[in-house]
């Protein structure tokens, strides 16, 4: 049974939008149960947890010989070792890939981003200014996103593991009130988060909240 490591204390308060989530789902998704090892920031930066993930962040997947860490990849570990979560075809496989590269390399950069400038750079007087040129790249992304999808229901023809990671980066905008302006995105947002596997992965990192605030 695959090990996966998690905040003990998430800084998003069980929202779902730390990076173990989409590992979880992914998990629920092919139905592979799992055991979770919670981890501080500080065990995050020493040696044991360093081995593991040379960046001393989560998620990681041990499981026997196979230690994993970055989520794009194990996501697609995951997909490649299971039915379901990417098509069977070579072709339909190569552009699902196509799209979980898409949504870790060229939608989530600036929508991470943001987080930083909203965060870190509170303090300059400039972060209005970087706020609104970061909100411009997010949504030129999103423009083409939502032209891409159009009236598709998922990204590579059935579900797959290029909608974990699509819908998890996109859900990071959040509260930002940017993701209202694309109902196309909102409601594919809103499919996902019917899907039983997403509610289980949801409810799971939602109880180590729960846990963690209650003593
Ligand atoms: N590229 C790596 C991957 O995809 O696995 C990035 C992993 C990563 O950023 N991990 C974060 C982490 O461990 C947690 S998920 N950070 C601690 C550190 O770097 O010291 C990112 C995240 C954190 C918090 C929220 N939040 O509070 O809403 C959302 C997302």
């Amino acid at each position: 049974m695959p090990t996966i490591t998690a905040f003990k204390s998430s800084p998003d308060k069980g929202v779902g939008l730390a990076r173990d989530m989409r590992v979880r789902w992914s998990l629920e998704e092919v139905g592979q149960s799992y055991d979770v090892r919670l981890v501080t920031f500080e065990e995050m930066k020493q040696p044991a947890h360093l081995g593991l993930q040379p960046f001393g962040q989560i998620p990681t997947y041990e499981d026997g010989d196979v230690a994993l860490f970055e989520s794009g990849a194990i996501v697609l570990h995951i997909a490649e070792r299971h039915t379901g979560m990417l098509p069977s075809d070579e072709a339909g496989r190569a552009r699902a890939i196509s799209w979980m590269f898409a949504a870790l390399n060229t939608v989530e950069p600036p929508i991470v981003e943001r987080d930083y400038v909203k965060y870190f750079e509170a303090d300059k007087s400039w972060q209005a200014e970087h706020l609104s040129m970061v909100d411009d790249r997010i949504r030129t992304r999103l423009d083409q996103l939502a032209a891409a999808m159009g009236e598709l229901i998922w990204l590579a023809g059935g579900f797959s593991a290029a909608d974990v990671l699509m819908v998890h980066a996109i859900r990071r905008l959040e509260g930002s009130g940017i993701l209202e302006e694309y109902p196309i995105l909102m409601d594919y947002i809103a499919r996902a988060a019917e899907r039983p596997a997403y509610k289980r992965a949801f409810d799971a990192q939602y109880e180590v909240f729960q846990k963690g605030s209650s003593h």
